[in-house]
């Protein structure tokens, strides 16, 4: 997969790709990055990128003529890329949407705003606006780099095979169980009994119990997405009787 990345900025995405699982991936061509500075298609002397907004106010509005001429070189790279743009107005990222743009993709065009925002005439070009979550930040790369995270996550071969989906698709919707490694014994803190015993049946039985009372405790919300199973309904039920039972302690 080719991610395009849009941007005033492109040592701070270089950067945020040269470590780790990216960084193994790219090596391994699963998936490259390619920035394209929309500076580099300025043509005055101060490659001058923005000015002010028309009918007066603060701040400043990013110029259409190197954005546009940025889009159409990553258009050239990715003549099918869906071209995606950073907007704390666009759609809300979610799990499912990130699933769907690897399952549909071929390449992804980041378009990286800054400053106040685009020309509405280039915002219009894109495919797709999305947001990160109700915060400003002061540019999109942030967020194009969470996308590209959490989409480089289901192309095959970037994660290993220990680290994959597999468990995964099993809780999905729901929040992870508690995890120990050694020392068994932390300052007093001690890892659960169940988990040394050996006992695989009761072991998955305890993580499933554990995942449903972290999403019941911390996102209830989550639940009425959760794909529940046979059986889930005891765990629900015991974890309720616990919960009641710590309100008289
Ligand atoms: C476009 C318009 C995305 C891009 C305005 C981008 C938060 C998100 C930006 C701006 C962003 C998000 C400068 C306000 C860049 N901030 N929530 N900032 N601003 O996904």
């Amino acid at each position: 997969m080719k991610f395009i990345f849009i941007t005033l900025f492109p040592e701070l995405v270089e950067q945020a790709c040269g470590h780790s699982i990216l960084k193994r991936a790219a090596d391994a061509g699963l998936l490259s990055v390619t920035c394209i500075n929309p500076r580099d298609f300025t043509t005055d002397k101060h490659r001058t990128v923005d000015d002010t907004p028309c009918g007066g106010g603060v701040g400043m509005v990013l110029k259409p003529e190197p954005f546009s001429a940025a889009i159409a070189e990553a258009k050239k790279i990715s003549p099918q890329g869906i071209l995606i743009a950073f907007t704390p107005a666009g759609r809300t990222l979610c799990q499912s949407a990130v699933e769907k743009l690897a399952a549909k993709e071929q390449d992804i065009i980041f378009l990286c705003g800054h400053y106040e925002g685009f020309d509405e005439r280039i915002l219009a070009q894109a495919d797709l606006k999305i947001s990160i979550g109700d915060y400003v930040l002061t540019g999109g790369e942030l967020p194009a780099l969470v996308i590209m995270d959490a989409v480089s996550r289901f192309i095959p071969g970037v994660l290993g095979k220990a680290e994959s989906a597999e468990d995964e698709s099993f809780t999905a919707s729901l929040l992870e169980y508690p995890q120990y490694t050694r020392p068994i014994d932390f300052s007093g803190a001690k890892v659960p009994d169940v988990l040394l015993s050996g006992n695989h049946a009761h072991i998955k039985r305890w993580r499933r119990k554990e995942a449903i009372r972290a999403t019941y405790c911390l996102r209830p919300d989550l639940l009425a997405k959760a794909d529940l199973l046979e059986g889930d309904g005891t765990l629900f039920l015991e974890i309720l009787e616990e919960l009641k039972g710590n309100e008289h302690e």
